[in-house]
């Protein structure tokens, strides 16, 4: 089985890639090695210590005997060498990972609202196209995000994408199933929203096979694979664009600097471990949707945290000090989040669930690299809203200063009973 992974240098693309690798999946790497591009914009670094593209297919071929192909091309706008590449290549699969996809990063400034929407949505589109003049039948898992469904409290289980809604008709009441209805809190989610109806258009009018993955906030950083050796290590986004919540907090306890909760810390999300991340990929691959099926949409997450919560359950463990800041977003300060996840679970996926050995191997890589943070990077400051822009940097400017790594106090590792 044949697949190319689009986006398959990032946090989520790189360890797919060699989950399917060491599955027998006959791999192909198409990125632009954009994320490392936004790096360099940023002048921040992955905590880990990623090596070149070339240096990880050479590492994995040496210890799996296994190769993984790449292809350096921007997806969204080398559509000939695209279809060029489906037609010869002839994939069973596409994974499409190959999206901006920070929201902070998506709300920094009007260009990079522009940059995000332009790869975003002509990367996802550019690829329909692309299948369906390949003359191809290939299926595509997308790899989406929760936050289609919007943040507030639906007061209901968040359905797998579609939503069983009851109208008014001539003839009465009626029942109907529509795409629930999307409620993006970023340029960047809202990019997700529109490729959820690039999909339902290709799916309908060209009978492509899709299955969009709507998931939570990954957590973790290595996998099976990836803890292999380090040149194939995954990369760790600490920083106040790229990294996420859980990932942070682990961090920020493993070098002295206090836990930054946005707010009241009110805010509940939805998390999946990158193991996880890879597993249901796979399960997505080996279960398509038929040719003439409607879009199949999976929530990808396995559990629901309040942020707070996070923040007491790591302070508890690490001894690392809280630090309620200005939320740079808009968002509801308190929300609740219930997420059906049965159709991954009838594949068969064990969830992952928030574990202290797991929690440890994310604070031990960042005890590792610590002198690869800088310090500067860490604080949100990309706001939402450009009228607050100064509140939250002037808060962000206000907070202790991280003590030096060599000065850190040694994390209290308190291990639950
Ligand atoms: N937050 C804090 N402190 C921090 C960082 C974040 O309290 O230092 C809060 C945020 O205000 C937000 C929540 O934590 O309420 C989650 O933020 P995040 O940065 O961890 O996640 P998010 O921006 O939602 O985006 C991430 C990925 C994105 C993916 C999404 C899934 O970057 O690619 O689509 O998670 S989901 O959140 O389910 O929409």
């Amino acid at each position: 089985m044949k697949v190319l992974v689009l986006g398959g240098d990032g946090f989520c693309g790189w360890p797919t890639a060699l989950h399917l690798s060491a599955r027998g999946w006959d791999v192909t790497v198409v990125d632009n090695l954009s994320r490392r591009n936004i790096d360099n914009e940023l002048e921040v670094r992955s905590l880990t210590p990623i090596r070149t593209m070339g240096e990880r297919i050479a590492a994995w071929k040496s210890i799996s005997g296994r190769t993984i192909d790449f292809v350096n091309m921007t997806v969204g706008k080398e559509f000939d060498r695209l279809v060029a590449l489906i037609r010869d290549l002839k994939p069973d699969s596409v994974v499409h990972f190959a999206e901006q996809r920070a929201a902070p990063y998506s709300m920094k400034s009007a260009r990079h609202k522009l940059y995000t929407v332009d790869n975003n949505i002509n990367a996802t589109h550019h690829l329909l196209a692309a299948i369906v003049e390949s003359g191809q039948d290939v299926h595509l898992a997308h790899l989406g995000t929760m936050g289609v469904y919007g943040y507030g409290t639906a007061g209901l289980r968040i359905p797998e994408g579609y939503l069983k809604v009851t109208v008014d008709t001539d003839n009465g009441p009626a029942e109907q199933e529509i795409l629930f209805p999307p409620n993006p809190g970023s340029i960047y989610h809202m990019t997700k929203t529109q490729d959820a109806l690039l999909f339902q258009f290709y799916a309908r009018n060209d009978s492509l096979r899709i299955t969009d993955l709507h998931q939570g906030i990954v957590w973790g950083t290595q996998t099976e694979e990836t803890r292999q050796d380090e040149r194939l290590i995954n990369r760790f986004d600490y920083d106040g664009d790229y990294g996420t919540v859980l990932n942070r907090f682990l961090m920020q306890a493993a070098v002295g600097y206090p836990l930054t909760v946005h707010g009241t810390g009110g805010q509940t999300r939805a998390f999946i471990h990158i193991q996880d991340t890879v597993r249901c990929v796979e399960l997505a691959l080996n279960n398509p949707p038929r040719a003439g099926e409607r879009v199949k949409i999976l929530n990808q997450m396995t559990e629901s945290h309040r942020v707070r919560d996070l923040a007491t359950l790591i302070a508890d463990v690490t001894g690392a000090e809280i630090a309620h800041v200005a939320n740079p977003r808009q968002e509801a300060d308190e929300n609740e989040l219930v997420v059906a996840n049965d159709q991954f679970r009838d594949l068969g996926l064990k969830p992952i669930t928030l574990k202290q050995g797991l929690m440890d191997e994310v604070t031990d890589i960042a005890r590792r690299y610590a002198d690869r943070v800088d310090p500067a990077r860490i604080a949100c400051v990309s706001s939402w809203n450009a009228r607050r822009a100064e509140a939250v940097a002037a808060e962000a400017g206000t907070q202790p200063a991280p003590p030096r790594p060599e000065a850190r106090p040694k994390p209290r590792l308190v291990r639950p009973a």
